[in-house]
């Protein structure tokens, strides 16, 4: 692996905007989606796409809390070198945003404060009926379905397969991937539309991605590296 490609692009970059998805969080211990061991793998009655749907969540509210707060709520989990690394460079001032398709909060718990969540959070959950916020203990403690003081069931804010992204989110992650000068792609199969057709937006001059497996848009990089994302954060020298 040839880390002073990598090295040299951040020492002359100023506006970095990492573009990530649920590889960033394995090694926090949370599994992705299509990786061997993802949750794509795991043998339910539906498959996880239906199961994360908004119809399934109005359907089948208790068999869709029953695979979220067991497959999908990591509270154990804490942030990596690479969301810590990133957070380093947001301080140094030379990382502007983490666009993120993750919903587990790791990239704030980690201190980065400019993070743009496509898919939402586990974290912030509302009662459909009168829009009371409760936390993820509340989700999590639950038995079966949450339910909220004016009998309403809770939702977490988390985008289901059907469900549109936030405009402003989306708005703001365009804003920062159009103005940077480096893009980084970490973790992410890049195949979850319309989230990864944000990356289309991108202008700048250098384009790193970094993914244990190819993407579709291998081709579009600079430079790719085949590796895991901490092998390569933990290369580089701030
Ligand atoms: P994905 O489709 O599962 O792809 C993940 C990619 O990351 C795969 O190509 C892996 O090869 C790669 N990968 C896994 N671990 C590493 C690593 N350590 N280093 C480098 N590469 C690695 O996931 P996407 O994010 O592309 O798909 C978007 C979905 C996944 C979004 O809707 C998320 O909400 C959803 N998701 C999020 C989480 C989370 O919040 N942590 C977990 C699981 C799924």
């Amino acid at each position: 692996m040839d880390i002073k490609i990598f090295q040299d692009i951040i020492d002359n970059s100023n506006y970095i905007v990492f573009f990530g998805g649920a590889g960033v969080s394995t090694e926090s211990g949370i599994p992705d989606f299509r990786s061997v061991d993802g949750l794509y793998s795991l043998k339910y009655d539906y498959p996880p796409e239906m199961m994360l749907s908004r119809t399934f969540f109005n359907e089948k509210t208790e068999d869709f809390y029953s695979f979220y707060k067991d497959k999908v709520i990591h509270l154990d989990a804490k942030p990596n070198i690479t969301h810590n690394i990133l957070t380093k460079l947001e301080k140094k001032g030379k990382l502007k945003a983490v666009v993120t398709q993750n919903i587990d909060g790791l990239h704030q718990l980690s201190g980065s404060e400019k993070t743009y969540e496509l898919h939402g959070s586990i974290h912030r959950n509302y009662c459909v009926k009168c829009n009371k916020f409760y936390d993820v203990d509340y989700i999590k403690n639950s038995v079966s379905i949450p339910i909220c003081q004016c009998s309403g069931i809770i939702k977490p804010d988390v985008v289901l397969y059907e469900e549109g992204l936030n405009s402003d989110t989306v708005q703001n992650s365009i804003y920062h991937i159009s103005k940077a000068d480096t893009l980084i792609i970490g973790g992410t199969s890049l195949i979850v539309y319309p989230a990864s057709s944000l990356i289309d937006y991108f202008n700048g001059e250098n384009l790193i991605l970094i993914n244990k497996e190819k993407t579709p848009r291998d081709s579009m990089a600079t430079h790719v590296y085949h590796e895991n994302l901490s092998d390569v954060f933990s290369e580089l020298i701030l």
